[in-house]
């Protein structure tokens, strides 16, 4: 049995940061049990995109697995489309975010080229496929046959991450991706210490893969990952996403200490929730190599923050951010504008927060209702009778695309101005860019909101 496994494209100018890890793990399940396996990266090498055809002559597979985030999803049905075209016995599955959110929607979506959507974590469901178990007795997938759709049971989560054996990272050219974000040392990849996270911020699709239950993996088994990938690889910074790597504050402990007692040098940056934070974490992950997190602040309104169930105070933002500081710790802010209740005042009041926590990093973005949020689901008729296309699904659109907007009176096109102006007030590059763009394009909101902020950067009015 022939397996390949492979990342569309997405629609995006620059190439993917991270490597596929969901397929390099489906592939590490399969290669355990000795399946023939490889992955191929379209969105790293997209000139390959081409040569689809022959790709797929030379390898010869009996089973095609496709990943997909929204903005993958029509690239996806592209591939599913010239496989079925050209060799109809080859079986199609897809899974990752996406259609574990809209199972239903994928394969009507996909005409008949899709033949499975593998719903929520793939290593056991798609292992199961391949070994030719009978789909009416797999758990997790939606299946399609004789033009009927059949809706299995979910599989419940994977109880024990340990027992999976180490991501196959070595079918992908792991040195050619670049690390997102800021990056103090390179080569650099990602791992993930544990999965699913057991809150309920209405704009977040995790849960569509992960679940709602927290599962860590051992410490000595981390560690040994990364002691793999700097001996292997030679990897000299590391990066854990997972939903919530700081959830668990006796894991982390022991992960720092463990990393520390291997005298591993390396350094390490990771994702992080205000308050789930404390000072003696923190010293930890920096006595270990932890040079920059990431948090969600999100909103500087403590009714927006409540709107969108983040279940943080505004006062935890202040702390953490005081704690990581203190720590010797970077931190890298994320802003959200256009959140359920959005107005002037209280974008007003994030950019006000954003200046007081003076971050090291920050981004600013306008929401955006993916499938598997709760969000999503209740816009729901309203995002489908918009009839906007999966490509728009990023978090940087263009301004005249359509990007879905919720739950707010304010336009997209007045957000995006916002948008402009939060980054006016927090960095003088990118007040000096604004004020170019707006002589350049005759943009009269650009011109007077650089002059205004220059007369008074503190005082947030839009
Ligand atoms: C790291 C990360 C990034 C990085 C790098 C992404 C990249 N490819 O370069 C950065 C920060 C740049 C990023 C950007 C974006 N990301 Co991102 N990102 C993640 C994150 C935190 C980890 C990804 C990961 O490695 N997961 C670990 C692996 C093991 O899980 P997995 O990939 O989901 O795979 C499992 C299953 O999905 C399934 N599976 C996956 N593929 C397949 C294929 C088959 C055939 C089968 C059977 C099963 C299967 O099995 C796997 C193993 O169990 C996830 C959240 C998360 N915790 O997963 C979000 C996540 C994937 N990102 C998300 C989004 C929305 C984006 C952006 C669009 C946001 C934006 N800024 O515009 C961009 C798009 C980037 C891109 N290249 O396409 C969403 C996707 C939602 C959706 N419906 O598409 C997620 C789920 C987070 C969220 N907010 O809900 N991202
Ligand atoms: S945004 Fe983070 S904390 Fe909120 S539900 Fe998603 S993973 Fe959990």
């Amino acid at each position: 049995m022939k397996v390949l496994l492979i990342n569309p494209p997405t629609f995006q100018e620059e190439k993917p940061s991270i490597p596929p890890l969901g397929l390099a793990y489906i592939a590490g399940v399969l290669r355990e049990r000795h399946f023939e396996v490889d992955i191929i990266d379209f969105d790293l090498e997209r000139d390959k995109f081409r040569n689809l055809a022959k790709i797929i002559d030379d390898f010869c597979p009996d089973i095609l697995g496709i990943a997909a985030l929204t903005l993958q999803v029509d690239n996806a049905y592209t591939i599913a489309k010239i496989v079925k075209q050209k060799s109809p016995e080859i079986l199609v599955v897809v899974g990752g975010p996406h259609p574990s959110s809209l199972p239903e929607r994928t394969l009507r979506e996909a005409k008949g080229n899709i033949d499975i959507v593998v719903i929520g974590e793939g290593e056991y469901t798609f292992l199961e496929i391949v070994k030719g178990k009978n789909l009416e007795d797999i758990e997790g997938i939606f299946y399609q046959k004789n033009n009927r759709i059949f809706k299995n049971a979910l599989r419940p989560p994977i109880a024990n991450l340990d027992e999976l054996p180490m991501p196959a990272r070595d079918l992908l050219p792991i040195h050619k991706y670049r690390g997102w974000g800021p990056l103090k040392k390179t080569p650099t990849t990602h791992l993930i210490a544990s999965r699913g996270c057991p809150f309920d911020c209405i704009f977040c699709s995790e849960k569509s893969v992960f679940g709602n239950r927290h599962r860590k993996r051992g410490p000595q088994k981390i560690v040994d990952e990364i002691e793999y990938l700097v001996n292997t690889y030679g990897m000299r910074e590391l990066a854990f996403y997972d939903d919530l790597f700081t959830l668990n504050k006796t894991q982390v402990l022991n992960i720092c200490k463990e990393i520390q007692n291997r005298k591993l040098k390396i350094d390490w940056k990771t994702l992080s929730r205000v308050n789930t934070v404390d000072a003696e974490m923190l010293t930890s992950m920096k006595a270990s190599g932890c040079w920059l997190i990431s948090y969600g602040f999100e909103s500087g309104s403590q009714e927006i923050l409540n709107n969108i169930r983040k279940k943080q105070t505004i006062e935890q933002c202040l702390q953490a951010a005081e704690l990581t500081r203190k720590a010797g710790i970077k931190f890298f802010g994320f802003f959200m504008l256009g959140n359920v209740g959005e107005t002037e005042k209280t974008i007003c009041q994030t950019i006000q927060l954003a200046q007081k926590l003076r971050p090291d990093y920050f981004q600013f973005t306008i929401v955006r209702p993916d499938p598997g949020s709760y969000l999503y689901n209740l816009y729901r008729n309203d995002i489908e009778n918009a009839k906007i296309s999966w490509k728009e699904y990023y978090a940087f659109p263009k301004k005249e695309n359509k990007m879905p907007v919720v739950g707010t009176e304010l336009s997209t096109v007045k957000l995006f101005q916002y948008k402009d102006a939060a980054y006016m007030y927090m960095s003088k590059k990118a007040l000096l860019k604004n004020l170019i763009k707006g002589f350049i394009a005759t943009d009269v909101y650009r011109i007077k909101k650089a002059f205004a902020i220059l007369m008074k950067p503190q005082r947030c009015s839009l």
